[in-house]
């Protein structure tokens, strides 16, 4: 299988770190999403974004939650999506909060202008733009904490879809110069800790040092 675009997108992430944790092997092909997208990119995908994940047989899954779907039926090994019905669903409800509270509203701001612009635009970052949409963590990050008050893991004692996810979008925050607040947030703090510690997330920061490691905040331990 072919994984079409770069690890810094958390949606790429989404899908690198779920294979990983299953010892899917694929290929990843670098693909530049949003108005510089090649032709190819938009062959598979119309709206020009990442991830697309390509199956051996040439059909394409052009979104990572279907493309999370498909794998975690299709491989062995831990399931991610859980069978019971409300833990499903309520999975995919923190996923679509995190895809929503997090990466629309404040982490895509963060990381445009303090990854991005920096690393490959040689611009310095628009701190007011971040100004603008900071206020919209702390919602976020309560949220969540709250549902780790008596778990392990986001929605349950057991890795899932929806902690792949947060630990995904959250880690693009640490590459932004920021972490989690431990007095506020500490089980998110110590969570996020966790998750990024994981081999599959281990592997995955490599890769994104590779590329922005002089511009960011984070470094593998
Ligand atoms: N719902 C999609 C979101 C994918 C997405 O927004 N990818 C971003 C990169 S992080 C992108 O390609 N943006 C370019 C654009 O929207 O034009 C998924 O989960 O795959």
């Amino acid at each position: 299988m072919k994984l079409h675009g770069v690890s810094l997108s958390p949606w790429v992430r989404r899908l690198m770190v779920l294979m990983d944790e299953k010892g899917i092997e694929y290929e990843l092909v670098p693909a530049v999403p949003g108005e510089n997208a090649s032709a190819e990119l938009r062959n598979m995908n119309p709206l020009g974004r990442i991830p697309v994940l390509e199956l051996d047989d040439g059909r394409f899954l052009a979104d990572s939650l279907a493309a999370s779907i498909y794998l975690d039926s299709a491989f062995p090994g831990h399931q991610f999506i859980p069978a019971d019905n409300w833990a499903r669903s309520w999975d995919l409800w923190l996923c679509e909060f995190v895809a929503s509270a997090i990466f629309s509203r404040f982490e895509g701001t963060f990381f445009v202008q303090r990854v991005v612009r920096p690393a490959f635009e040689k611009a310095a970052p628009d701190e007011g733009k971040i100004s603008e949409v900071a206020h919209h963590i702390p919602p976020a990050y309560e949220y969540l904490e709250a549902h780790l008050m008596n778990t392990a893991f986001l929605s349950s004692s057991d890795l899932t879809l929806a902690d792949v996810t947060a630990a995904s979008v959250l880690l693009n925050m640490r590459h932004a110069g920021e972490e989690i607040d431990p007095d506020r947030w500490p089980k998110l703090a110590d969570y996020l800790n966790r998750m990024h510690q994981r081999p599959s997330f281990v592997a995955s920061i490599k890769k994104d040092m590779e590329l922005i490691g002089h511009v960011s905040a984070l470094r593998p331990t």
